[in-house]
C-alpha cells in the first residue's frame, strides 16, 4: 500500500489547546505523524510519496468559499490586528443568534467558523491542512489509476471539520474531500467508515442530506464524549440522505467485543449500500492507552480492523484522524494497514 505523506504537517504546531476549558499542552502534535511515518517505514508497508497539487476546486466541492477564504487568511489577519501566537475563538453564535451574517470583526468571524476552543489556529495551519487535502486528492488519483488501497498520512486531522466550520483539531475535512472527489471521478456511491473514537460530526454535516455518500461512524456516546452535540443513533440522514447515515455510539469504557460487533454491523450496512469505493477515517484513539479517550482496544486488536475492512473488497482510502498515545499510534495505524494488506 502506498502512503501519501504530508511533509508540511509540521507547519501546524500548537503550543497549547483548551481542553474542556483548561489550558493544556496540545495533544495534537507533530510527533504523532512522525511516529506513524516511522512505523510505515519499519513495516515496509510500501512506497511513501509526496502529494501533487490539485488546486482549490475539489476543496470547494465540500467546504464553503467564505469559510475557505477565512481559513486561508485568518492567522495573518490575527497577527495584523496585534495578536500573538496561536488564535482561538471566544464567542459563538448560539441558538437564536444570527449565523447567516458574516460580521467584520475578526473574533466574531473566528466564532462564526468554529465550534470549540480546543483547536488552535496557528501560522502554519492553513498550509498544513491544505497540503493534507492535496494528499487526499493524490490518493484518489491512485485509486482511480487502479491501486487497491492508499494511506493518507496527514495532520491536523479532518473529520470534525464541516462545510463551514473548524473544531476538534480539524480544519479541512480530508476524508470528505476524498469521498467527493471519488464521486466526481466516476463512483456512483461512496461509503465513509469512521472508526475514530470521536463522532465524525464534520463528515456527517457535509453529507447528511445526500444519498450518494453513506457514513458509518462508531464512537464514544456523545452524552458524555466529545463532540457532545451530534452523533446519536437517531441521526439517520435527511431528505435524499435518509438512511445513509449510521451512528453507533458506544458507552465510554465499552469492551473490545462491543466495538468489533459495532464494526461488523457498520460493514454489513456499508455492503448493503453497494458503494464503488470506501474512505476510512482512521483514528486510533480507540486505544486503551489513549490520553483523551475511553475505549479499550489493544495494539493486537488493530490488524483485525484492517482484515475486516478488506472483506468488503473495495478500493479503499485510509485517512489519518486522531490518536494521541504517541508512542503506540504508529504500531496501531500500521497494524490496521498490515491487517488490510494480509487479508
Ligand atoms: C476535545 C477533544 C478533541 C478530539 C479530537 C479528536 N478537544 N477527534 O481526536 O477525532
Ligand atoms: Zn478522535
Amino acid at each position: 500500500m502506498k502512503t501519501i505523506y504530508n511533509a508540511a504537517h509540521s507547519l501546524h504546531r500548537a503550543a497549547h489547546e483548551f481542553f474542556r476549558g483548561e489550558k493544556v499542552p496540545a495533544f495534537e502534535k507533530p510527533e504523532r505523524a512522525d511516529w506513524v511515518l516511522a512505523a510505515v517505514q519499519r513495516t515496509n508497508l510500501g512506497e511513501i510519496i509526496a502529494p501533487a497539487p490539485h488546486g482549490d476546486g475539489p476543496i470547494l466541492r465540500v467546504h464553503s468559499k467564505p469559510y475557505v477564504d477565512f481559513l486561508r487568511s485568518a492567522h495573518a489577519e490575527y497577527l495584523a490586528l496585534g495578536g500573538t501566537g496561536d488564535a482561538f475563538p471566544a464567542a459563538w453564535p448560539i441558538r437564536g443568534m444570527r449565523s447567516d451574517v458574516e460580521p467584520k470583526n475578526f473574533a466574531a468571524r473566528m466564532g462564526l467558523y468554529s465550534f470549540d476552543s480546543g483547536s488552535p489556529l496557528t501560522a502554519g495551519t492553513w498550509a498544513a491542512t491544505r497540503a493534507g487535502a492535496d494528499c487526499a486528492l493524490t490518493a484518489v488519483d491512485l485509486l482511480n489509476a487502479g491501486e487497491r488501497s492508499v494511506f493518507v498520512l496527514t495532520r491536523p486531522p479532518g473529520h470534525h471539520a464541516g462545510r463551514d466550520f473548524f473544531g476538534g483539531y480539524c480544519f479541512l475535512n480530508h476524508a470528505a474531500i476524498a469521498a467527493q472527489a471519488l464521486r466526481d471521478s466516476g463512483c456512483a456511491r461512496v461509503a465513509v467508515l469512521d472508526v475514530d473514537y470521536h463522532h465524525g460530526n464534520g463528515t456527517q454535516d457535509i453529507f447528511y442530506d445526500r444519498g450518494d455518500v453513506f457514513l458509518a461512524s462508531i464512537h464514544g456516546d456523545p452524552m458524555t464524549e466529545y463532540p457532545f452535540f451530534l452523533g446519536h443513533a437517531d441521526e439517520t440522514g435527511s431528505g435524499d440522505g435518509l438512511g445513509a447515515n449510521l451512528n453507533i455510539p458506544l458507552a465510554a469504557g465499552s469492551p473490545v467485543e462491543s466495538w468489533f460487533a459495532a464494526l461488523d454491523h457498520a460493514l454489513s450496512r456499508i455492503e448493503a449500500f453497494r458503494p464503488d469505493a470506501l474512505v476510512v477515517s482512521l483514528g486510533v484513539d480507540t486505544f486503551e492507552g489513549d490520553p483523551i479517550s475511553h475505549f479499550k482496544l489493544k495494539t493486537s486488536d488493530y490488524p483485525g480492523i484492517g482484515e475486516r475492512i478488506a472483506q468488503l473488497k473495495l478500493p479503499t482510502l485510509f485517512a489519518m484522524e486522531g490518536g494521541y498515545a504517541v508512542a503506540e499510534i504508529g504500531d496501531n495505524v500500521a497494524g490496521v494497514l498490515q491487517g488490510f494488506e494480509r487479508a
